[in-house]
């Protein structure tokens, strides 16, 4: 059984840092779940355009208030607490964040550590390991 501390983990190099966002990564490739499980909190303010082509991307809606936009068909979903949305087509999509946001995700596969998006929003399918 595995068991991680939400705090350890932000104090440790699970916690990701970029831009617009940061993400402390509870499961990873590593651990053979088939799946990576970060908690996420999107800046107030922000907005942030991502593109997971080569991941499939769940993320539950734990604090704060948005709104997503998928670019194909331009579609505004609002985001609070309870609202779950699932990038089941790799969908290219625009979250803009009218408060702080704290997301629970799930990616598969799952991430290896220290991904960050590429230019169009993407993640590798190769990252450098946390050290743990
Ligand atoms: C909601 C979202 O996708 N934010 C970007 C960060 C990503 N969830 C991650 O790396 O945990």
């Amino acid at each position: 059984m595995i068991v991680r501390d939400l705090a350890d983990a932000e104090a440790s190099d699970r916690r990701v840092v970029s831009e617009t966002w940061e993400s402390t990564r509870l499961l990873l490739s590593s651990d053979q779940m088939g799946f990576s499980l970060h908690v996420t909190t999107i800046y107030p303010g922000t907005i942030t355009s991502m593109w997971y082509r080569n991941h499939l991307e769940a993320v539950l809606c734990i604090e704060g208030e948005g709104e997503i936009q998928t670019v194909d068909d331009r579609k505004v979903h609002q985001i609070r607490p309870g609202v779950i949305y699932a990038l089941d087509q790799h969908d290219q999509h625009i979250l803009t964040a009218r408060t702080q946001m704290r997301m629970v995700c799930v990616f598969n596969p799952p991430l290896i550590g220290k991904e960050v998006h590429d230019e169009d929003g993407a993640y590798p399918l190769e990252a450098e390991e946390v050290s743990d």
